[in-house]
């Protein structure tokens, strides 16, 4: 596995690829990687010739009081986990490569307020644009054909699809699917802060998700009654609920009866863990 940390390192890498006519694909991270990074080095391979990954912990998408300064940095491991995969280069750029002027003094994005000014980004204002900012940089710096996110964003995917449609870059956006542990929990770097008394609780968030999306599928019109009645069961299981919601998937706008692709989202606290999960809903 080749490695890259300067812009010159990773243009001359992917110039080269380029020559040889080679599709290039990438897949930007934060680090500690786990399974669920790991589906989406596999989902890379099936588009591409050519895997960049990227890891950079962005303290632009953290807000003040966020756990920017603990977000655990396994630099090593990751490494080690990338080659197992097969993934082509690693890119580690530093803050300088990516904020030549510092994150507080740069040249940055702001993402489409419909889509990030809600869920995710009510709670943690600025982090959508923060996202977009660092993601725009490293298409730049990369120059890929294809960008590979996890469904496990979901509002970070359609962010970044609507960014990338909104700029005119001409790469495609490849989703991936969840991975999840054996009960049910959504695979993320934010779990090693779960201990092992709040696992259980934290494998409600999926199970409720499931019930909800379900009850959704077979009586939409139910839908905010729903959303109440999963509410209640994620306190009932000692989760502090931040949201529970369904929205139209696309473009997480509130539903019409219409709508048969929905996707129900929620965020909760498992003690200091925000914890976030979605699942798909088809009306029939
Ligand atoms: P990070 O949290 O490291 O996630 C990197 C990518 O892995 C994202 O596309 C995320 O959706 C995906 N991912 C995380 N857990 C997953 C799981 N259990 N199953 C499938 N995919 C999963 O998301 C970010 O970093 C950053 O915001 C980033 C896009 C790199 C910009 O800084």
């Amino acid at each position: 596995m080749l490695e890259a940390q300067t812009r010159e390192q990773l243009r001359a890498v992917v110039s080269n690829w380029r020559r040889a006519g080679q599709k290039i694909a990438l897949v930007p991270t934060m680090g500690n990687l786990h399974e669920g990074h790991l589906a989406l080095v596999a989902a890379a391979r099936e588009q591409a010739d050519r895997i960049i990954t990227s890891i950079y912990v962005n303290p632009a998408q953290f807000a003040e009081g966020e756990d920017f300064g603990r977000y655990p940095r396994t630099l090593e491991q990751d490494r080690q986990q990338l080659r197992a995969a097969h993934c082509d280069l690693l890119f580690t750029p530093s803050d300088q490569i990516i904020y030549p002027h510092g994150p507080g003094d740069s040249t940055s994005l702001r993402a489409a307020p419909s889509l990030a000014n809600i869920l995710e980004g009510a709670s943690r204002p600025g982090h959508f644009d923060g996202v977009v900012t660092v993601v725009a940089r490293l298409f730049n710096l990369a120059s890929p054909d294809v960008a590979v996110f996890g469904e496990k964003d979901w509002q970070q995917l359609v962010v970044v699809r609507r960014m990338t449609e909104d700029l005119g870059y001409s790469l495609r956006i490849i989703p991936v699917a969840t991975v999840r542990g054996p009960g049910g929990l959504a695979l993320s770097s934010r779990n090693r802060y779960l201990d092992i008394a709040q696992q259980p609780a934290a494998e409600q968030l999926n199970a409720v998700l499931r019930w909800a999306a379900e009850r959704v599928a077979a009586i939409p019109g139910q839908r905010a009654a729903i959303e109440r009645e999963a509410h209640g069961r994620l306190e009932r299981h000692g989760l502090r609920v931040d949201y529970v919601q369904v929205v139209r998937a696309e473009d997480l706008a509130e539903p019409e009866p219409r709508d048969r692709d929905l996707r129900v989202l929620a965020a909760v606290w498992s003690g200091t863990t925000r914890l976030i999960d979605n699942l798909p809903c088809h009306v029939a």
